[in-house]
């Protein structure tokens, strides 16, 4: 049986970090309770993301937190990570969920609902949806409204995460949709202490009261 928890959702960027510092953060960020966690890397050969994927793996496993690639299935089963997660442009979801099977988690970026319904209806476990907020990390996104988001949340039965300039001061605006979880890089990846950061936003995210 897959079970996995996304209410705080960790996406990981290296820019800027040397490997032990980056390693170190998630280390911390794991230990302040992030509850399922993606490596994303844009720029790494494939060998790198690989290496750097068996050693973030590592870590999770002690926490026993989830870990997705984003992108890639290769490297996802390469490093026997728990799963992958697809932007519209990555492999279709269905085609994914062949290749990897039922036991790999499966998550999918959506912006509309008519995508979200579809991601499901090809085997997807859980929804990103975003940018809630313009953000400063590296990434093609357009904003999504709470509207949206409320209405891809009520169109289908599985997981779906807010994603996009979140952070614990500004996540009131979710309040009363029935999310999962929140999905955040720079607050936790870029906070003076990534343990308390992730302290914090696991704090703020519970005073949300997400109901599913
Ligand atoms: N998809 C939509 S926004 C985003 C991704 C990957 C980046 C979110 O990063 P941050 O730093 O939490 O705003
Ligand atoms: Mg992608």
């Amino acid at each position: 049986m897959k079970t996995f928890d996304t209410s705080l959702y960790f996406i990981t960027d290296s820019t800027g970090f040397e490997e032990e510092e980056f390693l170190y953060r998630i280390d911390q960020a794991l230990q302040g309770g992030v509850t399922i966690l993606q490596l994303r890397e844009k720029d790494k050969t494939t060998r790198e993301y690989l290496s750097l994927a068996k050693k973030v793996h590592e870590l999770t496993m002690q926490y026993k937190v989830p870990l997705i690639i984003d992108d890639r299935i290769d490297v996802a089963m390469a490093a026997d990570a728990e799963g992958v997660h697809l932007g519209q442009s990555d492999m279709p979801v269905d085609i994914a969920r062949r290749i990897l099977g039922q036991n790999k988690i499966i998550g999918a970026t959506t912006k509309t609902v008519e995508q979200a319904v579809e991601a499901y209806g090809n085997g997807a476990d859980y929804l990103g949806v975003g940018a809630i907020y313009p953000t400063t990390t590296k990434v093609k996104t357009v904003l999504t409204s709470t509207e949206t988001l409320k209405d891809i949340c009520t169109s289908v039965p599985i997981p779906v995460n807010a994603i996009g300039g979140l952070n614990k001061d500004n996540i009131d605006i979710l309040k009363g949709i029935p999310l999962s979880g929140i999905c955040v890089v720079s607050a936790i990846m870029k906070a003076d202490s990534p343990k308390q950061a992730a302290m914090e936003l696991a704090d703020a995210a519970r005073k949300l009261e997400i109901i599913r």
